[in-house]
């Protein structure tokens, strides 16, 4: 690869996208090529191929998705799954059509069956039944890689797929409605903090096991493989995408303690049990990743203290 190769990273505004954004300009790749939602709509197949026919990308990330926590997942089902096949659908071929040297698929850990083995292995994808809350998603995410992988087999194109683990960091949404667990526990405990309250409330029963990765980690992972590694190093591995992870997770309510730690809340922690847990576990085996050169560094802690200091810069006073 070269620095002044064109990177398309669709997505950029949001948490990953702008996550990869920082990572390959820290790294010296000055042509970047980034169009906001309102420039450019992927859902459009008819903008998307004009965009890259104009364009000509010689390298793409593709990170644009809709994308939410347990609740948004269950609740927008038809726009999880309609907005993600459409969106990468129109993106990968769009690149196949205008020759793009590599692409990279973004998807995530729910794309496994809800009682995969564990730590869940890249051969584990579609051993047994999906967690029912983010089936559309996962369907979804599902078909991007089997599109990636099926570009590859008949075309010969340098497309394939990386499944992160639950991801955190700078500009993730921390709507409590919308958003994933670590972002509405730190809002959630200190607005506590802040405004003296007592008891801070968790969905569900807090048991189910978790791994979280910070943004930063999972943009230097994904900027190592768009350097190092390509569609033929995955598949003919056998395997059909990468996994992306930490190697360890905890349960949701150690994860409540460490962040109510974090942000010196020392009031009561109680449970919504009218709202549902999701998949029992779902920790990642990520040897295939360290095979490939690569480890995550971000302690937990010291990556949920640096996301409190993103967010009280960002958002606290902003309502
Ligand atoms: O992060 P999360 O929304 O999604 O929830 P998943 C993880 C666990 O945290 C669930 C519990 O057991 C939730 O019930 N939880 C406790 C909370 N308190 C809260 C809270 O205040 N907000 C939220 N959001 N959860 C998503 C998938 O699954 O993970 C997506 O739906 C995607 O498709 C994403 O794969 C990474 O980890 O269960």
């Amino acid at each position: 690869m070269d620095k002044s190769d064109k990177i398309y990273v669709a997505g950029h505004n949001g948490m990953v996208g702008s996550g990869i954004v920082r990572s390959l300009r820290e790294k010296g790749y000055d042509n970047l090529l980034l169009r906001a939602h309102s420039e450019l709509d992927l859902i459009d197949q008819k903008e998307t191929f004009e965009f890259f026919n104009e364009e000509k990308p010689d390298y793409v990330a593709l990170a644009a998705a809709k994308v939410g926590g347990i609740m948004a997942n269950d609740t927008y089902r038809a726009q999880f799954i309609y907005e993600n096949i459409q969106i990468q659908n129109n993106v990968i071929h769009a690149a196949y059509e205008n020759g793009v040297d590599k692409l990279i698929f973004l998807g995530s850990s729910c794309i496994y069956p809800k009682y995969a083995p564990q730590p869940i292995k890249e051969e584990h994808l579609l051993s047994g039944k999906l967690e029912d809350t983010n089936e559309p998603y996962a369907i979804a995410k599902i078909a991007g890689i089997k599109t990636c992988e099926n570009y590859y087999r008949q075309y010969g194109s340098n497309f394939y797929s990386v499944m992160p683990t639950n991801l955190y960091g700078p500009n993730d949404n921390f709507d409590l409605k919308t958003s994933h667990v670590l972002p509405a526990l730190l809002r959630k405990f200190y607005e506590a903090k802040v405004e003296g309250k007592d008891e801070v409330t968790l969905w569900g029963t807090g048991k189910p096991e978790r791994e979280f990765m910070h943004v930063d980690d999972l943009a230097d992972a994904f900027v190592y493989l768009l350097e190092n590694v390509d569609a033929e190093d995955v598949y003919e591995k056998g395997i059909s995408h990468i996994n992306i992870g930490t190697g360890k997770d905890l349960s949701i309510n150690e994860l409540a303690e460490l962040i109510a730690d974090v942000v010196d809340y020392r009031g009561e922690i109680t449970h919504d049990l009218s709202k549902p847990d999701g998949t029992p576990k779902k920790l990642l085996d990520v040897s295939r990743l360290h095979e490939l050169g690569w480890e995550a560094r971000i302690p937990l802690r010291e990556g949920i203290q640096q996301t409190l200091e993103w967010y009280e810069e960002n958002h606290a006073n902003s309502g």
